[in-house]
């Protein structure tokens, strides 16, 4: 025999001996001739080995051969249990398998189904499948006796019991998710080589999961802050996270000051107050020491921060991205959502009293939509640019507080994403979803920006804590539909049961695999560096009021003014005047008009002078205004789908409202019969069931009102407090409101005007005839489309 030997001093067979044996720890009972399994893979395996006689890869690791990698080199095994773990593979059982090793494939990325569980006519076990007989006693010594150790019935479930909460996410812990999907509207291969981009009609998986970020998990949705609208696209070739907001600038500039934005908005530390709340003194005294600021604070007191719902906002990647060709050629990219119902917004007033009515508004919306079919939409847009162009801005694409106007480069449509499915639970994916910045696919990379960078590191890292160790990805949620083979093993909460002993790489002995995909894998774009290792900031992000100027400038006059409320309402909040003084010289680099009435609303009798700016010459912006930029600019597509519509209901009301009901949901809109208490109520024509009252759905909770006529009805509406109540607050907050018939004695006793107080017709209150209701109909679903009805708003309301 001809043996060889290695190092360690082991024997092994060459590829020609089919019966030879390991030396060391053989079989207990050799076989001998002809060749057992055992000694087969023995020598089967050193073939794979012997056909890999070096790292041919290795020489194009180096220099300019390394920005095109090779694909890793692989061999196939002469037989498929060369590679398995063990040759008992093939022994089946309940609880192993089929015993038909599942060769390239990794079952954890199935579908969610392989995880869902359902109990119907299922009897109640332990974790362990134990069947509980009873699961109303503890186990005792005696009825009236001791309870016993051993109960490990209760054991088990108190001990899971007390472990069901996870740390909540360090910003962004309250949210709401669903999933959907993404197609794509033509092939983009002209500027991107991204699967998911690919063709026309191209479908991806997506979760989504919108969020405020300043707010504990259990705070409530209608919140002034900007929200988070994170993306995970389940594409072909690995997950990509659109981690974004539905503002599209940032606070800071460089990721170095996250934790102390951060700190400084959450509640302060000495009394954990206020809860979800920027009103504060601390938050206030780091942005007036930040004027880069200024431009987010722009959009932060707009009323962007006080979205109607999670279907109505847009949606920001924030950071420049770079998009990335087969061909290697890269340009620069910015993010948009759109979505297709419109961009609608609350008042502030109702957004506060909404917190305390419904503090899961903005979740119960999502959900609810999704169930009754009005599936979200929202349109995909891409800025591209080249880096010439991003050149000649007179601001740094690279800047986080800047956006880049559209009038500069235009929003190209790219798809659509429906959110079509709500989530099984609340816990498995919605807080268990994993988002990361540094998730991206090939065909799009990162920009230089220096908050993103920040952001690649923190995501992960964070998720370490939150969901308890490296293998989160693995959760269902996260885990991606394309495939995962890598050598990365171990860890906490560890799902894969990976077959074979190689993992590491290169390898022979399992044929070279999972082999590098070279060139056709994830690759950097290779951007040219230069520049001395420095801390610090170009010049251009020393501009920090140009475009918070230009933001102003853009808005109308009705966002104006809530903007300047906004400005009053929080800084009135803010305890020390100094701050309050340095918040409104910075207003003033924005604009004197801004700044003089924000100082009026907090009685401050002269201006202080202008901040100091950090930035010494004048910048010439491109554009001095940019439609774009005002909520109004997106009206929706003039439908009522899933608007809330109250129709105040008394025993005596006319009856003829039941044609305006269901009219109303014929445009898919959502009417209530509201009412004093649940039960029926009497009306000229028959009964009809209330549908809420009006202490459990007070008027913030609804859209749009209608007031019916009938004497006997309305009289009996107009002696109830919370009826009078209902009717002005849907008036201050201006919202269309229909007046049939004898109705209009209710909306004289709430001290409403029929006349706005500047003169002329209020085009949101409409009055008509008890039997004119099909012309009521179509003129009230115009009021309701048109959202609001400001030229209302004075300030201070009058009713
Ligand atoms: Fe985040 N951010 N962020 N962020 N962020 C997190 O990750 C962070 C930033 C955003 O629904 C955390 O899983 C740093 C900008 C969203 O689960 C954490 C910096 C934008 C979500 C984190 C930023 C965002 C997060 C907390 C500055 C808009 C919620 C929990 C360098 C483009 C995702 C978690 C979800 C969540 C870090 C700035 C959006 C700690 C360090 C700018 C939508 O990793």
């Amino acid at each position: 025999m001809d043996h060889q030997s290695n190092a360690g001093g082991f024997v092994m067979g060459t590829a020609n001996e089919k019966d030879n044996k390991s030396t060391v720890g053989g079989p207990a009972n050799p076989t001998g001739s002809p060749a057992n399994d055992f000694t087969r893979k023995l020598s089967a395996t050193d073939e794979l080995a012997a056909a890999i006689p070096y790292n041919a890869n290795k020489a194009g690791e180096h220099g300019e051969a390394s920005t095109f990698p090779e694909e890793g080199q692989t061999v196939a095994p002469s037989d498929p249990f060369v590679t398995g773990s063990t040759l008992t593979e093939t022994v089946a059982s309940p609880k192993v398998g089929s015993g038909e090793p599942r060769l390239r494939f990794n079952a954890g990325n199935e579908p969610l189904d392989r995880v869902r569980a359902d109990s119907s006519n299922q009897t109640l076990t332990t974790n362990q499948g134990v069947p509980v007989g009873d699961n109303q006693n503890s186990l005792k010594a005696g009825y009236r006796g001791p309870a016993l150790l051993e109960d490990f019935i209760l054991r088990e479930k108190i001990t899971h019991f007390d472990h069901e909460r996870i740390p909540e996410r360090v910003v962004h812990a309250r949210g709401s998710a669903a999933h959907g999907y993404f197609e794509c509207y033509e092939s983009l291969a002209q500027y991107t080589c991204a699967s998911l981009f690919a063709e026309a009609g191209k479908r991806t998986p997506v979760f989504v999961r919108f969020s405020t970020v300043i707010g504990e998990r259990g705070s409530a949705d209608t919140v002034r802050d900007a929200r988070g609208f994170a993306t995970k696209f389940y594409t072909d070739e690995g997950n990509w996270d659109l981690v974004g907001n539905n503002i599209p600038v940032f606070f800071i500039q460089d990721a170095i000051k996250f934790p102390d934005l951060v700190h400084a908005a959450k509640p302060e530390p000495h009394f954990a107050v206020p809860q979800a709340s920027t009103a504060h003194d601390t938050f206030w005294d780091f942005v007036s020491l930040m004027p880069e600021s200024t431009h987010m604070l722009m959009w932060l007191m707009s009323d962007r921060a006080i979205p109607r719902s999670f279907r109505t906002m847009q949606g920001f990647g924030v950071n420049t991205f770079r998009l990335v060709t087969a061909a290697g050629e890269s340009r620069f990219v910015k993010f948009h959502w759109q979505p297709l119902a419109g961009t609608y917004s609350l008042d502030w007033d109702e957004a506060v009293k909404i917190s305390g009515a419904d503090p899961d508004f903005h979740r119960r919306d999502l959900w609810e939509a999704i169930e009754c079919g009005a599936y979200p939409e929202y349109e995909l847009g891409m800025q591209i640019f080249t880096e010439e162009q991003a050149e000649q801005f007179s601001f740094d694409v690279l800047d986080a507080t800047k956006i880049v106007p559209e009038e500069l480069v235009p929003v190209k449509a790219v798809g659509r994403m429906i959110l079509n499915r709500n989530p099984d639970n609340f816990f498995a994916e919605t807080e268990q979803v994993a988002f990361c910045a540094a998730h991206i696919v090939p065909g799009l990379d990162f920009s230089n920006d220096p908050l993103l960078a920040g952001r690649i590191h923190s995501y992960v890292d964070t998720q370490l804590t939150r969901l308890g160790g490296p293998n989160f990805h693995e959760i269902p949620i996260n885990s991606p539909v394309a495939q995962v083979h890598n050598n990365q093993r171990d860890g906490m909460h560890r799902q894969t049961i990976n077959r074979g002993r190689v993992s590491y790489e290169p390898n022979s002995l399992a044929g070279g695999c999972p082999f590098q995909a070279g060139a056709a894998g994830f690759r950097s774009f290779p951007e040219p560096m230069k520049g001395d290792k420095v801390r610090g900031k170009p010049e251009r992000f020393a501009d920090h009021y140009t475009q918070a100027t230009l933001f102003w400038n853009s808005q109308s006059a009705v966002e104006k003014v809530h903007i300047i409320r906004a400005f009053r309402f929080e800084l009135t909040r803010v305890q020390s005047p100094a701050i309050r003084q340095r918040m409104v010289a910075m207003l003033e680099n924005v604009a004197s008009d801004l700044a003089e009435s924000v100082a009026r609303g907090l009685g401050m009798d002269t201006l202080p002078p202008p901040l100091p700016k950090a930035l010494k010459k004048d910048v010439t912006p491109e554009v001095s205004s940019s439609p774009a930029l005002s909520l109004f600019a997106r009206p929706g597509d003039g439908g009522i789908r899933m608007r809330r519509i109250a129709i105040l209901v008394a025993d005596g009301i006319d009856g003829r409202i039941t044609t305006l009901h269901a009219g109303l949901l014929g445009e898919q809109a959502v009417p209530r019969f509201v009412g004093a208490r649940l039960g029926s109520v009497q009306t000229t024509e028959g009964k009809i069931q209330v549908d809420v009252t009006l202490e459990a759905m007070p008027s913030v909770l609804f859209d749009a009102l209608v007031v019916p006529g009938g004497s006997e009805g309305v009289e009996a509406l107009a002696r109830l407090g919370q009826a009078l109540e209902f009717v002005k607050e849907q008036y201050r907050h201006c919202k269309p409101i229909l007046v049939l018939g004898y109705g209009r004695k209710l909306i004289e006793a709430s001290g409403i005007r029929w006349t706005l107080r500047a003169g002329g017709q209020d085009s949101g209150l409409l009055h008509f005839e008890d039997e004119d209701i099909g012309n009521a109909l179509d003129r009230f679903i115009e009021a309701i489309a048109a959202h609001r009805h400001f030229e209302r708003e004075t300030d201070p309301p009058p009713v």
